[in-house]
């Protein structure tokens, strides 16, 4: 691998995989994480419907059963590494032109209720969606975008009165997605949208990038997690055998009162694939950061999907990742702003 994970980045390894789920199940991954009063609620992709021997079979030329079905899953934990899985699934959605939800994002909003932002996938091509819950089993669907567009994260204040969401939309060229945030006054109207980040700027970008978990608040500024694509030459093990797409964890710091702008962002990665259970799977090579839970005792806890088949956990002191930021800044460095 060109890059390494940080000394300071502790992996505590898989903390969620199909065989602790109670219904159909193959893949879980790309979970969205938050803390209540007395416990922890994760949202999960749950993949279903197929596994590893359709897709041997596909390639034999006897099979084409290669498109899951998905659902979202959720799991609660007493400390945030110990998960047991609700007994059916949470949330799907389907029917006006859309196959399936996935990717939950959850942050705990100022009223007390859960923002979960997802996508979803149709035959008008992938769309955001923004709804709210109390109680992780009655979703309200507040918005879903135009196509294309996802990777949606809510940040938990108003800023300036409103609302602020970082989105990924798709670019026509097909490269170079790109970091954007728009602002809403009420959830379900969304605009006066601004570019944050290029992914051209990101040195280890050379495809697209999208936001990870919902930004979280420190006395520096928001720190938010992404993920960087950047395609290798080698193929990793994966269930399709042709896939070369590495996805790393990037960090950066966000203006408190202007979260377009960005203060800090590290010149490296903050999470390679490296282990066993991110290099191979479903498809091998993936980080996909989704969760960023900050802990009083100044621990950071990090969720993350590893190789679109399993929920992994790491850790990190929030003062590293901000310093690790500030230290690797490449805008500091005659970046790009
Ligand atoms: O397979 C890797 C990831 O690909 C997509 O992410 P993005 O378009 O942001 O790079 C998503 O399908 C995601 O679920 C998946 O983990």
């Amino acid at each position: 691998m060109k890059y390494e994970t940080p000394e300071f980045v502790h992996r505590k390894g898989v903390v969620l995989s199909h065989e602790l789920v109670p219904y159909d199940s193959a893949l879980t991954f790309n979970a969205g994480v938050v803390r209540r009063k007395a416990d922890y609620v994760m949202l999960f992709r749950n993949d279903y419907g197929f596994c590893r021997k359709d897709f041997d079979d596909f390639y034999a030329g006897i099979s084409d059963n290669t498109t899951p079905k998905t659902n979202l899953g959720a799991a609660f934990s007493p400390d945030g590494v110990n998960w047991r899985v609700g007994e059916k699934p949470v949330f799907s959605l389907s029917g006006k032109g859309i196959s399936r939800a996935y990717d939950p994002r959850i942050t705990k909003l100022e009223d007390g209720h859960f923002g979960v932002c997802f996508a979803v996938e149709g035959s008008a091509g992938v769309r955001g969606g923004v709804a709210v819950t109390q109680d992780f089993e009655n979703f309200e669907v507040k918005s879903i975008s135009l196509p294309e567009n996802r990777n949606m994260v809510l940040f938990s204040e108003k800023i300036g009165g409103e609302y602020v969401r970082l989105e990924r939309p798709f670019l026509a060229s097909g490269r170079n997605h790109s970091i954007w945030l728009s602002r809403s006054p009420d959830l379900i109207h969304w605009g006066r949208s601004e570019q944050v980040l290029d992914a051209r700027e990101l040195p280890y970008a050379n495809l697209k990038i999208g936001p990870g978990a919902p930004p979280v608040k420190t006395p520096r500024g928001w720190l938010a997690l992404i993920h960087a694509v950047e395609t290798q030459e080698k193929p990793f093990d994966a269930w399709s055998r042709d896939w070369t797409s590495c996805y790393y964890a990037g960090v950066m710091l966000l203006d408190p009162d202007d979260p377009a702008k960005i203060i800090a962002l590290a010149d490296k990665p903050l999470l390679v694939p490296e282990t066993e259970y991110e290099l191979s799977g479903f498809r091998g090579g993936v980080i996909f950061p989704g969760g960023l839970i900050a802990e009083p005792d100044g621990t950071a806890k990090i969720y993350y999907g590893a190789a679109d088949t399993v929920e992994c956990l790491a850790e990190a002191k929030i003062n590293d990742l901000i310093e690790f930021c500030l230290s690797n800044n490449i805008i500091n460095n005659g970046g790009f702003k």
